[in-house]
């Protein structure tokens, strides 16, 4: 019987010699460390060979929380290869946001860093979680220890295209996370049309440089390196100096509009520092065209910019050939191979080429829906069955699609997304608070920067540093506000609703004056 789980296709892609280097450490304990494509597979044999000695049930979740490493991605490699499911946390979660995906989810295996090994146990095994392990970033944790007794050869646990690979929290703009449930079909259709469309050739290094919980650095980066048999320079952190440093030695670099704007901001960034590179791809947040402008002055590359989700993964992108058209700024390009996208008005009607509606999209890459959760997923689907993406757009004639803004209440900020309504809800549960605002204003760094305006309860006064350390460590340090505002009342219009757009114009100058 074929066997269409996704890690089949990664391994068909490996190089013949597999004992050349796959992954090259630039920085965290003992870099350089240099992993052959043997060591990857190997290595998530033996991971895989673990978890099918727990005897798991078909479609079990693997919820991950680890420091960024070379061993976590073998953990991800080896997830797949025992064909459960993978379910990548932001790091900055703290454990209110992790108590509820791991309840969501009813993981049967949790990994975690060992230093928060005493607090995220307590919150699986309430969950029902039988087993939880550490890995950190320095091969040690009882995940590598209980993985060595195993064989490190494996077979692949068989999967249909439509079975579920991974599972992704995605905020909602009202109510709690959704998880997206994203097929081996849906990964490895993407993974394939990128690798085309994106022109991967033989001896492409690519730089890795985003963090490997959401589909940028998980899926789009790393998938499209080890679908080309690519080594990749691995960085467990963003370093703007580091990076350009290593320029010299890849040819693919991928990065959210920060890592481009932190990287103008060095003084090495030239033509020359960019000699061996391809390609350059932008994406989760819109690029300025500022940044387009001066990195292509610098450089002497126009940065590819394309355009995705969580539950869609990618859906369009400028070229990367000139046969395939010009690179604009601004744009995001046009629809992938085999995606279908379209804008419609909010009656559901096709809006004429160039006027401004909703984008939908359709194809192989799109999720299957919210993890329990149909009506959700229902309300999000066209009656036709197109996705609505909640972003707001125009597409040319020429089927060149530019974003102009979002129908749902959504702060990107640094890559990450914030959803006021999660923010505003943990505020006003503060003591004092009677109500609150946030809004995402222009940020020269993030992008955007998230601001609340809170109002106190009668006779109580708030201080704003207060409200500010209170936060931190309710929810993820990036959806803390940059900046408070205690006022005695937010503005609303004569139906009541909080005129969110006056506070925007009030604090757009907040960071960028
Ligand atoms: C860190 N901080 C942030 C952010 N990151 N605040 C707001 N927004 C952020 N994105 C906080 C830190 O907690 C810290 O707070 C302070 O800012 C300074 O931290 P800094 O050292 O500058 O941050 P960093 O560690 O350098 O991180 C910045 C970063 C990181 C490298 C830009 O945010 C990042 O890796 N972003 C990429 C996100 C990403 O991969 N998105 C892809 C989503 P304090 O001082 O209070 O401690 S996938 C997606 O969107 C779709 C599908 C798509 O199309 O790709
Ligand atoms: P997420 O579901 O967290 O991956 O975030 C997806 C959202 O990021 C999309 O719905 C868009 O609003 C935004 N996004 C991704 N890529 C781009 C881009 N190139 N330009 C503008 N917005 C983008």
């Amino acid at each position: 019987m074929s066997n269409d789980n996704l890690y089949v296709a990664l391994r068909h892609a490996f190089p013949a010699d597999l004992d050349t280097v796959a992954v090259e450490t630039a920085d965290g304990p003992g870099a350089p460390r240099r992993y052959t494509w043997r060591d990857l597979d190997r290595a998530s044999g033996m991971i895989a060979n673990l978890f099918e000695s727990l005897e798991l049930p078909a479609g079990a979740r693997v919820a991950v929380q680890t420091d960024k490493s070379v061993e976590a991605l073998m953990l991800y490699l080896g997830v797949l290869r025992a064909g459960l499911v993978y379910l990548p946390l932001n790091t900055a979660y703290q454990s209110a946001e992790i108590e509820y995906f791991v309840g969501n989810a009813e993981p049967a295996v949790v990994v975690c860093a060992s230093r928060n090994f005493a607090w995220v146990s307590k919150i699986a095994f309430r969950a029902g979680t039988r087993n939880v392990y550490t890995l950190d970033d320095d091969i040690s944790g009882t995940l590598l220890e209980r993985a060595a007794a195993h064989a490190d050869t494996h077979e692949p646990a068989v999967r249909r295209a439509n079975d579920l690979a991974a599972i992704l929290y995605t905020s909602g703009t009202t109510g709690r996370s959704k998880g997206a449930m994203l097929t081996h079909g849906n990964l490895l259709s993407n993974a394939r049309v990128l690798k085309r469309y994106w022109d991967w050739q033989p001896g492409d290094v690519l730089i890795h440089a985003l963090p490997i919980f959401h589909v940028h650095g998980l899926f789009v980066a790393i998938h499209g390196a080890l679908l080309n048999g690519s080594p990749m320079i691995w960085f467990s952190r963003f370093d703007p100096a580091a990076a350009v440093a290593r320029l010299k030695d890849a040819s693919v670099f991928m990065g959210v509009p920060t890592l481009y704007v932190r990287m103008l901001a060095e003084p090495a960034l030239s033509r020359a520092a960019c000699a061996g590179m391809r390609l350059f791809i932008s994406g989760s947040a819109p690029l300025l065209r500022e940044t387009f402008d001066a990195w292509a002055e610098r450089t002497g590359h126009v940065i590819l910019e394309r355009y995705g989700m969580s539950e869609t993964l990618m859906l369009t992108s400028n070229p990367c050939r000139a046969a395939d058209g010009q690179r604009v700024g601004g744009t995001v390009g046009f629809a992938l191979p085999g995606v279908g996208v379209r804008v419609h008005d909010d009656k559901g009607m096709p809006v004429a080429a160039g006027d401004i509606g909703g984008i939908e999209v359709k194809g192989p890459n799109v999720f299957t829906g919210y993890w329990r959760m149909p009506e959700k997923t229902a309300e999000e689907f066209t009656p036709d069955l197109w996705f609505k993406t909640g972003d707001v757009g125009r597409m040319d004639a020429d089927g060149r699609l530019t974003i102009v803004g979002r129908s749902k209440d959504l702060i990107i900020s640094g890559g990450y997304n914030v959803y006021p309504a999660e923010v505003e809800g943990v505020i006003n549960e503060l003591p004092g608070v009677a109500e609150s605002a946030v809004i995402g204003v222009p940020h020269p760094d993030f992008g955007e920067g998230v601001v609340a305006v809170i109002v106190p309860r009668p006779g109580t006064a708030l201080d704003a540093a207060v409200v500010t350390a209170a936060l931190k460590g309710k929810i993820a340090n990036f959806k803390v506000p940059k900046q408070v505002y205690v006022e005695v009342e937010l503005p609303r219009n004569a139906m009541g609703k909080v005129q969110k757009n006056l506070l925007r114009d009030r604090f757009r100058g907040l960071f960028t004056r």
